[in-house]
């Protein structure tokens, strides 16, 4: 008998699906459409797990829909811009765009390896000018609608490297690569104003219901819709400035005000700008990081000036206003109003200055008098202390109270905020696309015409300079416009902006004129089913959405505001963790067991390993697996059914060799069985029986429908396991079936196994002669009803048989049954039965006296 050589087969197919190219999709009017995205992958150097996955996923989807006749996209790419190139380039004095292009073509050897039903002829890369050259067109197009603007943003400035760092580069308050003490500064960047459709962000995600809700939730809470109200404090203390603005979610807890906050950028700041003690509290406010959660955590600490404020309910009421560095600039009006019983930080902060706490919410259940000493009370109450709002419901009822008295008295209005902030898409690093500005003599801002489009990156440059190379670029940086001298914009887009809108490209990504036809994403988007791993759930998939309403804006043309209708998130590849006796990280292919629990190191068997708990696949534990040696080993086949297997796709699934052994084992067994029916069918098999019956039909058509009804529903997992019963069902039954009965329905199993098993199916196809006909099976839904069913008899709580039975059996037809037979009669003669137990289609029990 020959065994299956996954390696000739798998090339072999892999090679005939290229040459002939299979997956080439085309604009087919009038042809249903089904767009399959997977999240493209940055180029770093070789594929990993996470991409294996998240790519078979992909690809069993995109050719199940391919053969119920749908006309799929399936296109790949490369994210390709982006700091790793820059940082690898400078380590190892290469060219970030020589290191990148090298990256992508293994990445897309091994890609091919996995045999996906990807669409070649669409490849794009980001960082090509090719595609650069639209993104900057794009960017010019949401300038002139106003959609981007320059403004002053604080950054996290390295003061060694003289570079901003993202926040991820932040580590314990420090540059990830110099340990410098990071610095808040000012720097001019771009922005795209995201904010504008804060709303329509926020709403317009009840109408995702083909979306994760938990990524819906975590989208909500970025962009952070708070209902409050802004409140006018009048101040004393400097001539011009009469009063100062807040925004609260509180207006209820007003009476229990002690202070106002400013941020350090309060445009009242001004007024303290040469007082050498503002200038340091400022300095010292600045040395923590930009993020929100750096400010939360950092220490409160404030500046006290000399001005005061009335509270706007009790004009009796002078507070003392301070600027503290909790309060941000760009969120509400940099102000706050302290109310130090119902807030933690404000409690904090009137604790180290000494400042009033006065309660005004008191527990219902609560008796006698209410103190708020170390922590602030926070939830729900009675509103006490507060002349007009006492005995007031809190929260509910007390706010609106507030704010109606806030509106009469022209004290304040209903406000509403978001959280969301305009996006700073500026970037002072030298591998990300230009940003299509110059500037003239006097500092001002021209925009690059279209016709030198694209500004190219320059090539084979230093990188070994402090902050953003392209500043050293003096010849680059030239550029005449209208006859006027002007010098190029540095910054580069933040790469976030490249993935976009890549989904459009994708629709035609030979265009050189436009982005895309507007015919093409008319037809193909959106993108039908979008996978990819939920940390891109926030910013990857809130900026996409954006950037179809940017384009869409004021657009005629295209009127498409939703990028991806289905979400699907996968979850990790996990394996366990091992460390060696001195602490350090140990790979699993380092070290060898012979029972697989007792672990020890290859190179020295003596060295015991201690096993550590099962994590996610990262280079930085070195739990990693290597896609290509498995692949190498086992087949692409073996991989995808193991990847496939024991979890649902949205759950984290832990990596084992036992399992892609077992993986590897089934496609050796099933391609036995196919030989097996393969001389049942051509009538070599001596042992044939070839008894008539449609068990085999009802096996076939009930486990295709539950197949589809497992794709349709991403429960690949439970697929995996009908590829085991359709193991079982056949390895039975095959010589009790007519050859003609056997290959009708074997041609059906081998179509359903085509989305998981490509290669093994397309082999067992021609191997039998037969065209493969890339078709979903029919499913005859005479073969659905279930005819037999085998129910169980109990006599007084024992089983005594089990009996084939009509399926639908009333209780009373199957006792004339169970009389009637001898092994169950012999316990019920001269019995009177007190009681019967009766499950349709499953069970009976049967009390007698
Ligand atoms: C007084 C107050 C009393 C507040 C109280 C809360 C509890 P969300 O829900 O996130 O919108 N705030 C307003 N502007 C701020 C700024 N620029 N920087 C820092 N904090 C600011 O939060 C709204 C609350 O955050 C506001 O309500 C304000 O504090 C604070 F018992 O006002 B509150």
């Amino acid at each position: 008998m020959t065994r299956y050589n996954f390696k000739s087969v798998e090339e072999k197919w892999q090679k005939i699906w290229e040459d002939k190219k299979v997956f080439e999709s085309k604009v087919i009017k009038d042809k249903k459409k089904f767009y399959c995205l997977e999240m493209f992958p940055y180029p770093s150097g070789k594929i990993h797990m996470g991409h294996v996955r998240n790519y078979t996923i992909g690809d069993v989807l995109a050719r199940y829909k391919s053969m119920r006749g749908f006309n799929v996209l399936h296109p790949m790419g490369w994210d390709s811009f982006g700091m790793p190139a820059e940082n690898a380039a400078r380590q190892n004095n290469l060219d970030p765009k020589k290191w990148t292009e090298k990256n992508i073509s293994t990445m897309k050897s091994q890609l091919k390896q996995l045999g996906l039903s990807i669409d070649w002829s669409k490849e794009i890369s980001t960082c090509s000018p090719e595609y650069y050259k639209h993104q900057q067109k794009f960017f010019l197009d949401l300038y002139d609608k106003g959609l981007v603007y320059r403004k002053e943003n604080y950054v996290n400035w390295d003061p060694i490297d003289q570079t901003v760092l993202a926040n991820e580069q932040v580590i314990d308050g420090r540059g990830w690569r110099s340990g410098a003490i990071v610095e808040r500064k000012k720097l001019n960047q771009w922005c795209f104003n995201i904010s504008k459709f804060s709303d329509e962000l926020l709403d317009d995600l009840e109408k995702l219901d083909e979306w994760p809700n938990k990524v819906k939730v975590m989208q909500k809470n970025w962009i952070g819709k708070s209902f409050g109200s802004e409140i006018t404090f009048q101040i004393e203390g400097i001539d011009d400035v009469k009063s100062v603005k807040i925004f609260t979610t509180r207006p209820d807890t007003l009476f229990g005000c002690s202070f106002l906050a400013l941020s350090v950028d309060h445009p009242i700041s001004k007024y303290y700008e040469k007082d050498d003690n503002f200038k340091k509290f400022k300095e010292d406010c600045s040395k923590s990081g930009t993020t929100e959660e750096a400010i939360a955590q950092a220490e409160k600490i404030g500046f006290k000036t000399k001005l005061l404020a009335t509270n706007p309910f009790d004009s009796e009421k002078k507070i003392p206003i301070f600027f503290a560095n909790f309060v941000l600039m760009d969120y509400g009006f940099g102000a706050v109003f302290g109310c130090p019983s119902h807030d933690q930080r404000d409690l904090d902060f009137a604790l180290k200055y000494n400042l009033d706490i006065i309660p005004v919410v008191k527990p219902n259940d609560h008796v006698g008098e209410f103190k708020v000493e170390k922590e602030a009370y926070t939830g729900p109450g009675k509103i006490f202390n507060s002349k007009f709002l006492d005995g007031l419901s809190a929260p509910e009822e007390s706010i609106l109270k507030a704010i109606q008295v806030l509106e009469e008295k022209k004290l304040g209005n209903k406000k509403i905020n978001f959280r969301l902030k305009d996006w700073g898409i500026s970037r002072q690093r030298y591998w990300g696309c230009p940003i299509p500005i110059a500037y003239n003599k006097n500092n001002e801002i021209v925009k690059i015409p279209n016709e030198f489009l694209p500004i190219k990156l320059p090539e084979n440059i230093n990188l070994n300079t402090k902050g953003n190379p392209l500043d050293h670029q003096d010849e680059w940086k030239k550029i005449l416009i209208d006859g006027e001298e002007c010098e190029l914009e540095t910054d580069t887009l933040d790469t976030f902006v490249d993935s976009s809108w890549y989904f459009l490209r994708f629709c035609s990504p030979k265009n050189d004129e436009n982005g895309f036809n507007v015919d093409d994403i008319n037809y193909w988007m959106p993108v039908d089913q979008y996978i990819g791993g939920v940390e891109h759930a926030i910013l990857h998939l809130l900026y996409s959405r954006f950037f179809m309403r940017a384009l869409s804006y004021k657009n005629d043309q295209i009127n498409i505001k939703e990028p991806f209708k289905g979400l699907f998130t996968q979850g990790m590849v996990c394996h366990e963790t091992y460390k060696d006796q001195e602490n350090n990280w140990v790979s699993p292919d380092e070290i060898t067991s012979e029972d697989n629990k007792n672990y020890y190191k290859k190179n020295n068997l003596s060295e015991k390993i201690i096993v550590g708990p099962i994590e996610s696949m990262s280079k930085s534990k070195k739990n990693t697996i290597d896609p290509e040696e498995i692949i190498k080993n086992y087949g692409a086949d073996s991989v995808r059914l193991f990847i496939l297997s024991d979890s649902p796709p949205e759950k984290d699934i832990q990596w084992s060799d036992t399992g892609i052994k077992a993986a590897f084992k089934f496609i050796q067994k099933f391609w036995t069985l196919h030989l097996n029916i393969k001389n049942q069918i051509e009538g070599q098999n001596d042992k044939f029986i070839g008894k008539k019956g449609d068990e085999i039909f009802r096996f076939t058509n009930q486990i295709l429908q539950k197949i589809t009804k497992n794709l349709e529903s991403f429960q690949y997992n439970v697929l995996v396991a009908n590829l085991y019963e359709i193991y079982n069902f056949f390895s039975k039954n095959i010589s009790s079936v007519s050859a003609e009965d056997l290959k009708v329905n074997y041609i059906k199993i081998l179509c359903s196994l085509n989305p998981i098993l490509p290669h093994l199916s397309a082999e067992c196809f021609e191997d039998l002669n037969i065209k493969n006909s890339y078709q979903w099976p029919e499913i005859e839904k005479k073969y659905l009803i279930q005819s037999k069913t085998s129910i169980v008899i109990q006599i007084n709580s024992k089983k005594r048989s089990i009996m084939e039975m009509q399926f639908n059996i009333n209780e009373k037809a199957l006792m004339q049954e169970i009389y009637k037979d001898a092994k169950c009669n012999k316990y019920l003669e001269d019995k009177i039965i007190v009681k019967t137990i009766f499950i349709k289609d499953k069970l009976i029990n049967i009390i007698t006296d």
